[in-house]
């Protein structure tokens, strides 16, 4: 009962959001590189090239770059069996079309995927989290354009061959679906590298292209990492959040409906192989011409992933609307971020942030995926983001988080335990505190481990751990048995 016993319990992060180290050791410019810090509510900008005098935060990140020994010894200490990061593609190639891969890149990946072996923790390999070269986004406007493909391909190839003794769980691109938050251009340009505004009529058109780019690259990818390093596993990432309906009303029922069809439907195409028919209808019904030729459609069927892997942090709630035409889910972005066709959950809590507090949303994903795709499943993030205070004993109490954690493995080990599903991993997010990727903060902080700075940066990087540290490490002790 209960969890296997070679479950990868760990954390997870993501290179832009705590590297740092932004121009060293022939690192590119990537598109976090031009990112702005905003705030809770409020949007962060794209400049056009790194501007003086902007604060752009993943510059610094939390300087790992510098620190991932001392990093990696306090993930060993709470007993993490696994951690998922990933790889700057700007470190490999620095502006994404060049022709030979940065030796210094690729060493210092070597040299943090030894320090996690030496712990027996295994690495789970984001290829592109929100961190595409500028230059594609600059000179291709990213994923619109299909030579992209080809240099993701040479890129997660290079990686695949180059780490084939060190890494064997692989993912390609993170939350792909996060576009589906169009016409927030933010997604577009994060997710796909598309320098777009919010009034560009054309967002929702350039969603489906982009997305239905990257796919094309993650099945080659897939497809090509099998016979470079047979034994890797290749999994898709997925923001995952359950939409309710707002209440019994049939039509509210169908919206919830066309909302996970609106936000998943890059999953199915993952899982199964094909673009689903009812977003094949979508595009003829809004006239979008979609460049995908039968070789693509081919390349779609032959890299399905191996396992499911996605991120869990809210449930939201779809409203059906009078007068809409269509079941078709038209959200403005993530909650706090503009007017949307969703409402507020009345039974639930929020994080300061605005973010449902919905554990049993956890299980209910955990069902959604497996009923359908009947694939081994990896919850790769999960986690509370909340304004931490130091108490006089130098310590953060962080009983909030302990809760939020605490509530949400419970609902993962019900899922397990009596529902029946696949699971192989739990890497929370992220174990120690890093720079938010949709405001930009410091103090939006989710870790185990606290780093002294902050929005201001004020601070001197030090580390020191959390109440949530030890609490973490005993439910890694006992397998999850003791929450
Ligand atoms: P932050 C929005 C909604 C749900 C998940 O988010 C999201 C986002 C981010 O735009 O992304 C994941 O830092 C993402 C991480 C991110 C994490 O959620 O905005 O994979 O990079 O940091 C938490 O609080």
């Amino acid at each position: 009962m209960g969890f296997r016993k070679d479950f990868l319990w760990g954390g997870a992060s993501a290179a832009h959001q705590f590297e740092g180290a932004w121009q060293e050791g022939g690192k590119g410019v990537s598109i976090a590189d031009v990112m702005t810090a905003g705030g809770n509510g409020i949007p962060r900008r794209i400049t056009d090239g790194v501007v003086e005098g902007e604060d752009y935060p993943n510059h610094v990140g939390i300087d790992f770059y510098h620190h991932y020994k001392e990093d990696i010894a306090l993930f060993a200490e709470m007993g993490f069996k696994a951690f998922r990061t990933s790889i700057a593609w700007t470190r490999i190639f620095p502006n994404g079309d060049d022709e030979e891969p940065n030796e210094e890149g690729l060493k210092f990946y070597d040299d943090l995927f030894d320090e996690c072996h030496k712990y027996n923790i295994e690495p789970i390999v984001t290829l592109c989290h929100f961190e595409l070269p500028y230059h594609i986004a600059k000179k291709y406007n990213g994923f619109m354009d299909k030579r992209v493909i080809d240099m993701f391909v040479k890129y997660s190839n290079t990686c695949v061959e180059r780490y084939k003794g060190k890494v064997k769980y692989w993912l390609t691109f993170n939350e792909i679906n996060n576009q589906t938050g169009a016409p927030i251009a933010h997604h577009l340009i994060q997710e796909g590298g598309i320098l777009t505004t919010d009034d560009n009529p054309d967002n929702e058109w350039m969603m489906y292209q982009s997305c239905v780019n990257e796919l094309i690259a993650s099945a080659k990818a897939v497809k090509e990492g099998k016979k470079i390093n047979p034994e890797a596993q290749f999994g898709c990432m997925m923001g995952f959040t359950p939409f309710y309906p707002e209440n019994c009303k049939p039509e509210n029922m169908m919206e919830a409906m066309a909302a996970m069809h609106k936000t998943e439907w890059p999953l199915e195409v993952q899982a199964n192989g094909f673009i689903p028919a009812h977003v094949e209808k979508l595009w003829e019904r809004h006239g979008y011409k979609i460049a995908l030729s039968d070789e693509e459609r081919e390349a779609l069927r032959e890299g399905t992933v191996d396992i499911i892997t996605f991120s869990y942090y809210m449930s939201r709630v779809a409203a059906w609307h009078e007068g809409n035409t269509h079941f078709e889910f038209h959200s403005q972005g993530i909650p706090g971020m503009g007017e949307s066709d969703e409402v507020d959950n009345p039974y639930l809590s929020k994080t300061a942030w605005g973010w449902m507090i919905d554990p049993l949303g956890l299980r209910w994903a955990l069902n959604w995926v497996y009923d359908r795709f009947h694939k081994p499943m990896m919850i790769v993030e999960n986690g509370f983001g909340a304004y931490d205070k130091i108490e006089e004993d130098g310590m953060v109490h962080d009983d909030d988080r302990i809760n939020y954690l605490r509530s949400h493995i419970k609902a993962m080990r019900d899922a397990v335990e009596e529902d029946g599903v696949d699971l192989l991993a739990y890497t929370m997010w992220a174990p120690i505190d890093i720079v938010s990727a949709s405001t930009g903060e410091y103090d939006k902080r989710y870790g185990f481990i606290y780093v002294n700075y902050n929005n201001k940066h004020e601070g001197d990087f030090s580390r020191s751990r959390k109440k949530s540290f030890f609490w973490y490490k005993h439910v890694i002790e006992t397998n999850g048995e003791e929450l």
